[in-house]
C-alpha cells in the first residue's frame, strides 16, 4: 500500500466571490415579489370557480379575444407607488421586483411594441415608470419580472393545448425579437434596474441559445444588472430560484426563494389562507440560515391596493426586522448543523465574527443550550436589549441563561460576538471524487476550524489520541476504511466518521473494432411517464446524431429517444457521468446502468461513477419528453477532470 501526500488541488472554484456585482444582492437578503396585472381584475373567480390566480386565462380557458375585455376594465385608481414602496420598505425589504409582463403577454408599461399594454386601459399611465420614481426616491432597488412565454402574442409558441386560436404563420424568432425589444425599452426608458427576474422559460420551444443571447443582452444594456437562472434553460443566470420551498441543507452558490403569503401570487379575492407572521419571520430566518434571499410576494388588487391581510403582516415583520435586521442582511449560512430550537447566521466585522442565534422554541428551563461551539464569546447579548449575558461551558456546549419568557413570540436572536471565526465542533467530513478507483485515490479530511485537530487511521480502530493527526491529502492504492476524529485542547469533540474507499478492476472493453462516426438514434412517438415504456415500442424513424445532443427534430413535446453507439475510453480509470434531463432519462454502459434520472421533471442532473478499461464501451442513452422543456445533455470526467460534453471524437456505432 503506498502512502503519500500531494500538495491539495486548488481548483478554479476555490477563488473568493469573482463577481461584486451580487454584493448588494447577497446584503439585502430580503424583497417584495409583486404579480400584478389584468388578473387581477376577475380577482381568482371565473363562471362559478373562485380558485384562479395569475394563471386564470389558461386554467379557466379563456379564448383570448374574451380575456382582452379585462383591459378595458383595468383602472387602478387607488394606486399609490410611494405607499408600496414604504411599505417594502419598513418589512426591512430591500429590492422590489413586480411583474411588467405575466404569461396572459400584457404589459404593465408603455411599450412602443404592442397596445396590449397600459395605455390601451383607462388608467392610460406606465405602472412601471411610477414605481421606479417611488423606488428612487426612497432608496430601494427595483427589478423586473418579466414572462419568456406569453399566451397573447401571435408568434409565440405553443399555443395553449385547449385553445384554437391559429398557430399557422406563428413565426416563433419573430416572437423573440418582440421579447427582446421589450426588454430593450424596459432596461433603457426607467433608469437604473437591479434584476431582470425572467420566468416562463421551460416550454420546449425556448432552447439556451436564446437565454445565453437574453442574459448577454441584459447585461450590454444595464452591465451591472443581476439576471436570475429563468433566462435560461439551466446553464445562464447569476443565481438559482427555488420557488415556494426552503432548501434542506445550504445549496450553496446564490439562491433566493420566492414565496406567497397566502395561496396566490395573483390576487384571489376568495384566498384567505395567509401564513402567520410567525411563519413568515422564521421561513426568513430558516433561508437566511441557508445563505439564501427570500423574495415574499403581494398580489395587489385591481383598484391598486395591497390586500389588508398582506399589509398586516409586513407590518409585523417590519416590527421584527427593526429589532433583528443584522441577524439577516449581509449574514452567510450557519458555520454549524442548525440547532433543534431554531436557526443561526453569521457574519465576520474586521477580526471579530458575530453568531447569531434564531429562537424559535424558548427553552422552559432558563437554559438555552448552543451545542457544539468550541470558543468562548467575547461578548453575548439578545438583540434589542443592552444587557450582556453570561454564558456558562458545560463539556461541549455554551449555556446561555434565558429569562421565561422569549422577547418575540416567532424569534428572539442572541448574537455571540467571537474573536475570529467560532470554534464549531463538526463531524469531520472524508471526502475524494469517488469511494472507487481504479489505481489510487486522494483522499481529503475536512475537520473544520485550523484550530481543531482531526486524527484518522488507515483500516485501524477508532482514532484515539496518539492516532496521526491529518495535514495533506492521503493518497490510497488499495482498498481502505478512513476513521477520523476531530480533537480540541487534547479531548474528542466529534463522533468518528468514516469511508471506505474500495480498489476495482475497470470493466474491460468489448469492442476492438473500428467505429463509424456518430450514435444511432431511434425516435419514438407517444406520451410515457417513464423511459422504461420505450422498450415495448417500435421507433418511428431512426436517425444519426453526433453526439447527445437533440437534434432540432426532437425538441419537441411527447417525443423519445433512443441514443446507441460506443464510447472510447482513452485509458484505465475511473469516469464521473452526470446526465441532466427534461423529461426523464438513463444512462447505459456495457449494458449496465450507470445513471437513473428517469421520470417526469423539469431539467434534473443526476451522476454515475464508473470504472472503464482502455478502449470502446458500449453507450446507451434512452430519453422522453412529456411536455414542456426538451433537454438532454451527457457530460462526463475522468478522474479530477471537469465534466465536459462527451464530445463526437468520443463516439461512434
Ligand atoms: O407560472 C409562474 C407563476 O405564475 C408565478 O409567476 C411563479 C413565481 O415565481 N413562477 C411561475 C411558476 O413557477
Amino acid at each position: 500500500m503506498i502512502i503519500s501526500f500531494l500538495p491539495i488541488l486548488l481548483t478554479a472554484g476555490s477563488a473568493p466571490h469573482a463577481d461584486a456585482r451580487m454584493d448588494w444582492w447577497r446584503e439585502a437578503r430580503f424583497g417584495m415579489f409583486i404579480h400584478w396585472g389584468l388578473y387581477a381584475v376577475p380577482a381568482g373567480k371565473f363562471g362559478d370557480k373562485t380558485g384562479y390566480g395569475e394563471w386564470i386565462l389558461d386554467s379557466a380557458q379563456i379564448p383570448v379575444s374574451t380575456y382582452e375585455q379585462f383591459q378595458s376594465k383595468f383602472n387602478p385608481v387607488k394606486f399609490d407607488p410611494d405607499a408600496w414602496v414604504r411599505m417594502a420598505k419598513e418589512a426591512g425589504m430591500k429590492y422590489i421586483i413586480i411583474t411588467t409582463k405575466h404569461h396572459d403577454g400584457f404589459a404593465l408599461f408603455d411599450s412602443k411594441y404592442t397596445t396590449w399594454d397600459m395605455m390601451g386601459t383607462p388608467y392610460k399611465r406606465d405602472i412601471m415608470k411610477q414605481l421606479a420614481a417611488a423606488c428612487k426616491k426612497e432608496g430601494l432597488k427595483l427589478g423586473w419580472y418579466h414572462s419568456i412565454m406569453d399566451w397573447h402574442h401571435p408568434d409565440y409558441l405553443p399555443r395553449r393545448g385547449w385553445e384554437s386560436r391559429p398557430a399557422l404563420g406563428a413565426n416563433l424568432d419573430r416572437y423573440v425579437t418582440y421579447l427582446r425589444n421589450q426588454v430593450a425599452e424596459l432596461l433603457a426608458n426607467y433608469g437604473d434596474i437591479a434584476v431582470m427576474w425572467f420566468d416562463g422559460q421551460w416550454e420546449a420551444t425556448y432552447n439556451h441559445k436564446y437565454g445565453q443571447d437574453l442574459y448577454d443582452l441584459c447585461r450590454k444594456l444595464q452591465p451591472n444588472i443581476i439576471v436570475n437562472n429563468r433566462v435560461d434553460v439551466g446553464i445562464a443566470g447569476d443565481y438559482g430560484t427555488p420557488e415556494q420551498t426552503i432548501p434542506d441543507e445550504a445549496p450553496g452558490g446564490d439562491w433566493e426563494t420566492c414565496m406567497t403569503m397566502n395561496r396566490h401570487w395573483g390576487y384571489n379575492a376568495a384566498d384567505k389562507e395567509y401564513k402567520s407572521s410567525t411563519d413568515l419571520i422564521r421561513m426568513l430566518c430558516d433561508i437566511a440560515s441557508k445563505g439564501g434571499n427570500y423574495l415574499l410576494n403581494v398580489g395587489p388588487t385591481a383598484s391598486g391596493e395591497f390586500p389588508p391581510e398582506s399589509i398586516e403582516r409586513l407590518k409585523e415583520i417590519g416590527g421584527w426586522m427593526k429589532v433583528n435586521g443584522e441577524s439577516i442582511y449581509g449574514t452567510n449560512a450557519a458555520p454549524m448543523k442548525q440547532p433543534s430550537w431554531g436557526r443561526a447566521t453569521m457574519r465576520m466585522e474586521g477580526e471579530n465574527s458575530k453568531l447569531y442565534l434564531h429562537v424559535f422554541e424558548w427553552p422552559n428551563d432558563g437554559r438555552l443550550v448552543v451545542p457544539n461551539v468550541g470558543s468562548e464569546p467575547i461578548d453575548t447579548r439578545f438583540l434589542g436589549r443592552r444587557d450582556a449575558i453570561k454564558p456558562k461551558r458545560e463539556k461541549l456546549n455554551l449555556i446561555l441563561p434565558v429569562p421565561a419568557k422569549p422577547f418575540h413570540e416567532a424569534c428572539s436572536v442572541v448574537v455571540l460576538t467571537f474573536h475570529g471565526a467560532p470554534i464549531i465542533y463538526a463531524d469531520p467530513k472524508i471526502e475524494a471524487l469517488s469511494t472507487i478507483f481504479v489505481d489510487r485515490v486522494s483522499v481529503e479530511i475536512d475537520g473544520g476550524s485550523s484550530q481543531l485537530q482531526t486524527r484518522y487511521t488507515l483500516d485501524g480502530p477508532d482514532p484515539g489520541p496518539s492516532s496521526p493527526v491529518y495535514g495533506r491529502p492521503i493518497v490510497l492504492s488499495r482498498t481502505t476504511t478512513v476513521r477520523a476524529r476531530t480533537y480540541h485542547r487534547g479531548e474528542p469533540v466529534t463522533p468518528v466518521a468514516e469511508a471506505t474507499f474500495t480498489r476495482v478492476k475497470p470493466w474491460p472493453a468489448r469492442h476492438s473494432g473500428v467505429l463509424q462516426a456518430g450514435l444511432e438514434v431511434s425516435v419514438f412517438e407517444g406520451q410515457w411517464k417513464t423511459v422504461l415504456d420505450l422498450a415495448s415500442q417500435r421507433p418511428s424513424t431512426k436517425v444519426l446524431a453526433e453526439t447527445f445532443a437533440l437534434p432540432d427534430a426532437l425538441v419537441r413535446d411527447h417525443v423519445g429517444a433512443t441514443f446507441t453507439g460506443y464510447v472510447r475510453i482513452p485509458a484505465d480509470d475511473v469516469y464521473r457521468f452526470a446526465l441532466s434531463s427534461d423529461d426523464g432519462s438513463q444512462l447505459w454502459i456495457d449494458g449496465k446502468l450507470v445513471v437513473d434520472n428517469d421520470g417526469l421533471h423539469s431539467i434534473v442532473v443526476n451522476r454515475g461513477v464508473v470504472p472503464l478499461a482502455r478502449g470502446n464501451h458500449p453507450i446507451r442513452v434512452d430519453w422522453f419528453n412529456a411536455t414542456g422543456g426538451a433537454r438532454l445533455a451527457l457530460k462526463w470526467g475522468r478522474g479530477a477532470e471537469p465534466l465536459a460534453p462527451v464530445a463526437k471524437t468520443s463516439l461512434g456505432h
